[in-house]
């Protein structure tokens, strides 16, 4: 299987998150995709290549136009006027106030195109986000034509960002962008699987209300889980898209026998749809050590989901999102990449 990879994923690199109640180094660092391609690099998975460069249309496809012009320049803004360190919102639209007005400074910028103060813009953020959206069309490009299954190692992730926000370690929807590549491209129906840790609530969001984009979802509960506000079972699409998003908010403590039941279940609503394209959210803080969730997968239980989800054999593009366990990160992907080509197991 290729990977896509580039080293500016190095550009996302900021001093600390705010995360319960404290201002840490953050979980989502340059050392995650450094491990994962040192992995790759190691296996016998394939040939690693670099990204090219696709501009801001297919970008434009999914986000909003004053969104990606406020990523764009909200690092120089702030700058100029708090100097330099990293950029995080303090405050919010919520019950009761107006969201029909952008403010004009970066600060009300920042609170009004965000939804948490755990994903820093820094100088580096736009090169970093906007590499991250060319990993993964350039794997969509290969998927396209005809490769079986691609790996996109993105970074910064990106299923929490939406038409027009970013948060959660995330400012660009890599996944939605190459969803929406096989759309532009011809493909009359495309399946977003989501496996992080956390739901999607981007993704999701994006294509919620169109038929040709089925997105579906296993996930930490919200009631118990961060982004808290997306991800129940009752939301299954809106309009044309009635029926084309599922979700599977699983509870706390989750190991793998139970999570797979689930994911069978996911797969055969996947085989029905009979998609073109099947475009996967790979997250691995599903792993029982990641440091900021509560799901209880070991190392080999990646390799069993790879292969669960190969035995769908639609064209896969493998688009990563999150994991913080460093330690594990490249195993845990690795094993995951190496069930799903179907490769003999080298590494556990
Ligand atoms: C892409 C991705 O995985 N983004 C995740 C962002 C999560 N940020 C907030 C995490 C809050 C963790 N709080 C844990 C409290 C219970 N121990
Ligand atoms: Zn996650």
């Amino acid at each position: 299987m290729i990977t896509i990879y580039s080293d500016d994923h190095r550009y996302q690199n900021a001093q600390s998150e705010l995360i319960d109640g404290k201002l840490l180094p953050p979980y989502e660092n340059p050392s995650r995709a450094d491990t994962i391609v040192a992995h790759i690099q190691q296996s016998n998975l394939g040939a690693i290549q670099p990204p090219h460069e696709f501009g801001l249309d297919p970008i434009l496809q999914v986000h909003d136009a004053g969104f990606v012009a406020f990523l764009q320049t909200a690092w120089s803004e702030w700058l100029s006027v708090q100097g330099n360190h990293d950029a995080l919102p303090l405050n919010w639209a919520t019950r009761t106030m107006r969201h029909d007005r952008i403010p004009e400074t970066i600060e009300g910028k920042l609170s009004y195109y965000s939804f948490d103060a755990g994903t820093p813009i820094t100088s580096g953020t736009w090169k970093a986000a906007t590499t991250s959206v060319n990993v993964a069309l350039t794997g969509q490009e290969l998927v396209a034509k005809g490769e079986p299954a691609v790996f996109a190692l993105c970074r910064p992730p990106g299923h929490h960002a939406a038409r027009d926000f970013f948060g959660g370690y995330c400012f660009l929807n890599n996944a939605a962008i190459a969803a929406q590549a096989f759309c532009d491209q011809g493909a009359e129906r495309v399946v977003v699987l989501d496996v992080d840790y956390h739901h999607g609530n981007g993704t999701q969001a994006i294509f919620y209300d169109r038929p040709d984009v089925f997105f579906i979802s296993l996930h930490a509960h919200p009631i118990q889980s961060y982004p808290y506000f997306l991800g129940f079972e009752d939301e299954t699409g809106a309009g044309n898209g009635e029926g084309y998003t599922r979700n599977y908010p699983l509870r706390v403590g989750t190991n793998w026998a139970t999570y797979s039941e689930h994911l069978a279940d996911a797969l055969q609503h996947i085989t029905q749809y009979s998609p073109d394209a099947l475009v996967i959210s790979l997250g691995v803080d599903t792993f029982e050590k990641d440091p900021i969730s509560e799901f209880c997968f070991t190392s080999q239980d990646y390799y069993s989901m790879g292969e669960m989800i190969a035995q769908r054999s639609q064209p896969t593009l493998i688009v990563m999102e999150g994991g913080y366990a460093i330690d594990e990160i490249g195993i845990n992907v690795v094993n995951f990449l190496q069930g799903f080509a179907g490769d003999k197991l080298t590494q556990d």
